[in-house]
């Protein structure tokens, strides 16, 4: 039985999952971070300092705790996101995808043919699965979720036409990056009512489409909220700023 063929139905399951979100760049950080009471764990490479050697060593610590591992690729890099694939990345999380050939491109290097163009190795894959070379290949497309990043005017423009790319499962929404098109460049506020605005209305089109709506929450409540909104996947913070929220209430409490 593949470790997690449930991650892509438990989505669509009406329960929403919540990630943590790891950037710092020992992979013990996420391997601790999938033992706390979170759905998934997922591993930025676009902004966060773990490398590609760290995070393919993440992804087995990630699924000892039973849990699934989601990278966010850097921009453009769709080549990468077939390697962490081929590692046992459940799903990945695309930047910055503002055009229908962008969409094109992350579903060619994330699904097998006849849906993409995706290159047979999945070696990491089929250690943590369980699988025969013909199951996983047959199943693969359906065992791992591949999200096209909302965040820009452009993008939004387009949401229909990305929705609509074979082997596009869903949208995952930036709102910072979104939040900075949306004030015509003047300042950073993820959860302004521009940004509420236009995340009900790329909320309603993924569901239109029946796709899975994901998307960043800057913090717990905000996460709480996103939730009730009815995202399918909601990814909580950082790993720094729980760090630096976890030494900021322990130094509070010690000198009051
Ligand atoms: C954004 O909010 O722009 C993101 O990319 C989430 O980290
Ligand atoms: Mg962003």
């Amino acid at each position: 039985m593949p470790l997690h063929s449930s991650f892509p139905e438990r989505l669509k399951g009406g329960t929403p999952l919540l990630t943590a979100w790891c950037g710092l760049p020992d992979p013990s950080v996420a391997g601790i971070l999938a033992r706390e009471d979170f759905d998934a764990v997922v591993l930025d490479t676009q902004h966060g300092s773990i490398d590609f050697a760290a995070s393919v060593q993440a992804i087995p610590l990630i699924a000892a705790a039973g849990k699934p591992a989601i990278v966010r690729i850097p921009v453009g890099d769709f080549a990468s996101a077939s390697r962490y694939l081929d590692a046992g990345a459940s799903g990945i999380i695309a930047p910055m995808i503002n055009t229908v050939e962008d969409a094109r491109r992350l579903a060619a290097f994330t699904k097998f043919p006849p849906v993409g163009e995706r290159s047979w190795g999945a070696y990491g894959a089929l250690a943590l699965t369980g699988l025969e070379p013909g199951d996983y290949l047959r199943t693969a497309n359906d065992l791992a979720v591949s999200f096209a990043m909302v965040e820009t005017r452009e993008a939004l423009a387009i949401i229909d036409d990305i929705l609509a790319v074979p082997g596009i499962d869903g949208v995952f929404i930036g709102p910072s990056d979104l939040s900075i098109a949306l004030s015509g460049d003047k300042g950073v506020d993820p959860t302004s009512a521009e940004v509420d605005k236009a995340l009900d209305h790329a909320l309603a089109r993924v569901k239109a489409a029946g796709k899975i709506a994901a998307i960043y929450a800057v913090s717990g409540a905000r996460a709480a909220e996103l939730s009730a909104k009815g995202f399918h996947m909601v990814s909580i913070g950082s790993d720094i700023s729980m760090l630096r929220a976890g030494a900021h209430a322990a130094l509070t409490a010690a000198r009051a």
